[in-house]
């Protein structure tokens, strides 16, 4: 069995999410997923609109994802590759060259971000639209 990982925060699951997860499954027949606790979000400085294992539920119910464990450390993954026996670790191309090191212990491969969306831009939009209607209703 090919053993394909993948970390990240997985907030406000989107189609950049699940293109991610589809082309990483399509590398190997086993997808492991890493979310970040809400711990280790705010030592990556991010704020979630869901919780951890709000978080974690959601990605655990998409088709591609065959296992979902929580990422606490930046310094998980070496161990992650070896205990869980990962062939392929996949990032998005924003961390593109982040994870060189880990070629020691697996495959290491970069998928192109899917293009206008992220998280937070949906945020922003959904922040945009309730200003717009608020400002609408009292004008
Ligand atoms: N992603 C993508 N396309 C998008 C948005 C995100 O391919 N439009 C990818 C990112 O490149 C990343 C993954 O989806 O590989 C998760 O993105 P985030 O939830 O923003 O996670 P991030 O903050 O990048 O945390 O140790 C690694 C970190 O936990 C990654």
């Amino acid at each position: 069995m090919k053993k394909v990982i993948t970390y990240g925060t997985f907030d406000l699951i989107h189609h950049g999410h699940v293109n991610l997860f589809r082309r990483a499954k399509e590398l190997g027949d086993f997808l492991i997923v890493a979310v970040s606790t809400d711990e280790f979000n705010a030592i990556k400085n991010k704020t979630s609109f869901f919780d951890a294992a709000t978080r974690m539920s959601m990605v655990e119910s998409i088709k591609y994802v065959d296992l979902v464990i929580a990422e606490k450390s930046w310094l998980q993954k070496e161990e992650d590759i070896l205990n869980l026996g990962v062939s392929v670790l996949v990032m998005g191309d924003d961390w593109k060259g982040k994870f060189d090191h880990l070629k020691t212990f697996c495959e290491v491969v970069y998928l192109n971000r899917t293009p206008n969306i992220s998280s937070s831009l949906i945020k922003d939009k959904i922040g945009v639209h309730f200003l717009k209607r608020k400002h609408d209703t009292y004008s």
